[in-house]
């Protein structure tokens, strides 16, 4: 069933170099031979390849692309076995077999939101942020449509952010107990909301018993958990991340690469390996239902110039398998997220029994890029063919995670430069997508934050009154949001229009539709309105039309990203016929009149 098992190796080679090459240079755009115009996902490109050989007939297209995808994602391939007729899943053939209408992976999703804790909600009256706090308002997030939790670090920690951890069995005092997190768990599970947390393996912190161990005797059975060197020694110095990697004490030197305070753990030794797959499993113990992984491909990936090499990319895959398998042991379905800030070639091979899913990076930038240039940015071709790759990696398993910024990134509203209408088709993008959609806490009401970290992780902003008011985090003086006002939940809860809204809406369809919830993601072509007395010159670059897809059902997602109208023609698509139901629209100024689609500015419509 899963599109290119048996891919040939030349095709294997052209999608590789496509993979790693800018985005841009396998456009589709191209149309220059090249193959990857007809690149064959189930449900999209193999139905125009046999359009294209003439070998399509209205009606008879679904469920072809089996045949043709098998035959590689060579455009080629998959338009002769078409013309020969070799596809060999006609839907006649499928629809007695009772085999699904549309053969495509799908990628069951729930909208994830990452919580800073110190800065979300205070249940105590301390100032900060805590576990009970976050139980406060769980239903706030619940009539968002959350369906999952991504806590940020809750292990003792001596810093404000908590990645540097001191006990990896003890919850941070600041934010509680861990009978507190028993009850928040408690809590999520009566509202269907998951819940993980981060859990950062690469290091530890430097106050951290082991490494003060280790540090102080190289006797010690703590020394080789970590890395070091003498002054002398010829040491790789190119660190991963920027800086030296190399930090001095009185007896020579570490390894430490994001950080003099972060030591990173050796994880050639075994017993590292053991103790943190029994972290990892004492946590599913307590109840969380997976974890959000740190610095995923750091843990082997020390210097920038190995990094991306297939000895540590196969190293740091082989880590995360044998804590994949650690975990199975208490909770196969323990949901697994990595954090690997790399591109999708780098990522792929991840899936391979190890992690469920890994964040989106490069695509959050696409996604915001599109916003504010107010241009369509062909989610169907890029992703399609990112998909491809991650479906061969984890037999069909695997789990996209688009977002538009998180913990580590200025923040939307900051990055469009306070612009709301693109702040919301930005979202709008964001909750249409195949994956498990993250949010960052505050993104929702557009709060603003800019570099330095704290300053990005300001406290949720829950009341319009620039004074505050009960349960607001006070343990960081605002410098983005301090002047609340109309950026915060009170100002914009039932209040029509406000970001708010905007995100409970597009969130709302989501739970509602199946194929826009776990659907994979087609290519659907927007035609020129035939119209004498307006005569077209093409559909406007600012329209960005796709087709979402479950074995069941398809809908057509259609944006305008600009702030003029436009219209499109709805022509039936070979593989998935005609569209024409406006099931939902984010403007009541939508419409469907025969097949002339009509957008208003800055609006979205999804059509069944
Ligand atoms: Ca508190
Ligand atoms: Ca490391």
């Amino acid at each position: 069933m899963k599109a290119g098992r048996n891919i040939g190796l030349a095709a294997l080679v052209i999608w590789l170099v496509c993979l790693i090459l800018p985005l841009g240079a396998c456009s589709k755009t191209d149309g220059d031979g090249s193959g990857f115009k007809e690149s064959a996902r189930p449900g999209d490109r193999a139905g125009e390849a046999e359009h294209k050989a003439g070998a399509g007939e209205a009606g008879h297209a679904v469920n072809h692309s089996s045949g043709a995808g098998e035959a590689g994602a060579d455009g080629k391939h998959s338009a002769e076995a078409a013309e020969a007729g070799s596809s060999n899943s006609h839907s006649a053939d499928a629809e007695s077999a009772g085999a699904p209408l549309y053969d495509v992976d799908e990628q069951p999703s729930v909208v994830f939101y990452e919580i800073f804790v110190r800065s979300f909600y205070d249940s105590d009256g301390d100032g900060i942020g805590d576990l009970r706090g976050v139980a406060e308002k769980l239903d706030y997030l619940q009539e968002l449509g959350i369906g999952g939790i991504w806590l940020m670090p809750i292990l003792e920690s001596p810093s404000y952010h908590g990645y540097d951890t001191t006990d990896y069995y003890a919850i941070n005092p600041d934010y509680g107990t861990l009978e507190d997190l028993h009850n928040l768990l408690a809590e999520a599970k009566k509202r269907d909301i998951r819940v993980i947390m981060d859990l950062v393996v690469n290091h530890s912190s430097s106050q951290h018993p082991w490494f003060k161990e280790a540090l102080a005797d190289e006797a010690s059975p703590y020394r080789s958990w970590y890395t070091f060197a003498s002054e002398q020694d010829k040491v790789p110095a190119d660190g991963a991340v920027d800086g030296n990697p190399w930090h001095s004490y009185d007896g020579g030197r570490y390894l430490g690469i994001f950080w003099s305070g972060m030591p990173d753990l050796n994880f050639d030794e075994p017993a590292v390996r053991k103790e943190m797959i029994r972290i990892g499993q004492y946590w599913l113990g307590q109840g969380l239902d997976g974890f959000r992984l740190d610095a995923a491909k750091h843990v082997y990936g020390d210097f920038k110039s190995t990094a991306s090499s297939p000895e540590v990319q196969a190293a740091n895959r082989a880590w995360w398998q044998e804590f994949r398998q650690g975990l199975n042991e208490v909770n196969p379905d323990a949901y697994l997220i990595g954090e690997v800030w790399d591109s999708a070639s780098i990522i792929a091979p991840y899936f391979d029994q190890a992690l469920d899913s890994a964040f989106h990076f490069d695509l959050a930038g696409k996604l915001l890029g599109a916003a504010r240039n107010e241009s369509d940015p062909d989610l169907a071709f890029s992703l399609g063919r990112i998909h491809r790759a991650y479906e061969q990696s984890s037999g069909g398993s695997f789990l996209d995670a688009p977002f538009l910024s998180n913990h580590d990134q200025n923040r939307v509203m900051s990055v469009l430069n306070g612009n709301i209408n693109h702040a919301k088709m930005a979202a709008a993008l964001l909750l249409t997508l195949p994956g498990t959609p993250y949010l960052y806490y505050g993104e929702e009401i557009g709060m603003k934050g800019v570099k330095p970290d704290e300053y990005i992780r300001e406290p949720m902003l829950w009341y319009a009154d620039p004074a505050g008011g009960r349960g607001e985090s006070r343990w960081l003086a605002s410098r983005h949001n301090r002047e609340a006002g109309d950026r915060s939940v009170e100002s914009q809860a039932g209040v029509e229009g406000s970001l708010l809204e905007h995100y409970r809406m597009l969130i709302s369809w989501r739970n509602a539709e199946p194929a826009l919830r776990d659907g994979a993601i087609g290519e659907y072509e927007l035609k020129a309105v035939k119209d004498d007395s307006a005569p077209s010159d093409g559909v406007s670059e600012a329209l960005s039309a796709y087709v979402r897809v479950t074995r069941e059902e398809r809908v057509l997602v259609v944006h305008n990203l600009s702030g003029k109208e436009h219209k499109a023609a709805l022509e039936p698509s070979t593989f998935y016929g005609g569209f024409g139901e406006l099931a939902h629209s984010s403007n009541p100024q939508a419409s469907v009149e025969g097949t002339v689609l009509t957008l208003p500015p800055y609006s979205t419509v999804i059509i069944k």
